[in-house]
């Protein structure tokens, strides 16, 4: 069997901060596909995790895409100041709950030449975002509840991933993995279509190995 294609990405939020610029340069060059950036307000979750700055910062250090994860209340009054510092080939996701009429904002988001993303807790139901998917081109599951990295795996998050692949082609979006990502998560849900997987300290942070190593290992990771 062919090993199903999928992408990696880093979950910036548990980067070494004393050095950002080489974190992002190790991991650039050991292979990640993407930069997952989490935004919090201390609002809609009782964090604060990366600044714009933060997001600037790795802009600049890399021509990889930047994954944007807005966990804020009301994200339609701070929008702009991403997209701005974004480019073409990015993804800003919104949060459906956290905004009184999500699909203006997505379609702002849609107009400025983003990829449009929603992320949906644990809690949420795919029959409450429906429609939405009819209109972005991702959908991140969270499978944590969102605010804060090295939490537990929640389990009945897993059937909802198998009713969001079920339908992920007629409505044309894909689906990727947010929150306590092990190598077996990877085994199990990238054969069945997940197409990506945000990498936190379950798999690739604080490990004291080379991150080349470790993406490499997820890599050639044995799906027989
Ligand atoms: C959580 C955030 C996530 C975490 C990531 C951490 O609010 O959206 O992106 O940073 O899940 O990964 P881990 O492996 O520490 O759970
Ligand atoms: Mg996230």
């Amino acid at each position: 069997m062919e090993n199903p294609k999928f992408e990696l990405m880093a979950s910036m939020m548990c980067a070494d901060y004393r050095n950002l610029e080489k974190e992002v340069r190790e991991l650039d060059e050991g292979g990640i596909d993407s930069f997952h950036i989490d935004i919090m307000d201390g609002r809609y979750v009782g964090n604060f995790a990366m600044s714009l700055n933060d997001l600037r910062c790795i802009r600049s250090l890399t021509e990889k895409p930047l994954d944007v994860h807005l966990m804020v209340e009301h994200p339609i009054n701070t929008i702009d100041l991403f997209i701005q510092a974004l480019k073409p080939g990015d993804t800003i996701y919104i949060h459906p709950e956290a905004e009184y009429h999500p699909s203006t904002t997505l379609q702002k988001i849609i107009n400025a030449g983003i990829i449009p993303g929603i992320a949906i807790n644990p809690g949420t139901s795919v029959g409450t975002v429906l429609e939405m998917l009819r209109i972005v081109n991702k959908v991140l599951v969270m499978s944590v509840n969102p605010g804060n990295a090295g939490q537990m795996f929640l389990p009945y998050v897993g059937e909802k991933y198998d009713r969001l692949l079920a339908i992920k082609n007629d409505m044309d979006f894909e689906v990727y993995w947010d929150g306590a990502c092990g190598a077996d998560k990877i085994k199990t849900f990238a054969p069945r279509g997940v197409k990506g997987f945000v990498l936190g300290t379950t798999l690739l942070f604080g490990k004291d190995r080379p991150y080349k190593e470790t993406l490499e290992k997820i890599r050639e990771m044995d799906f027989r």
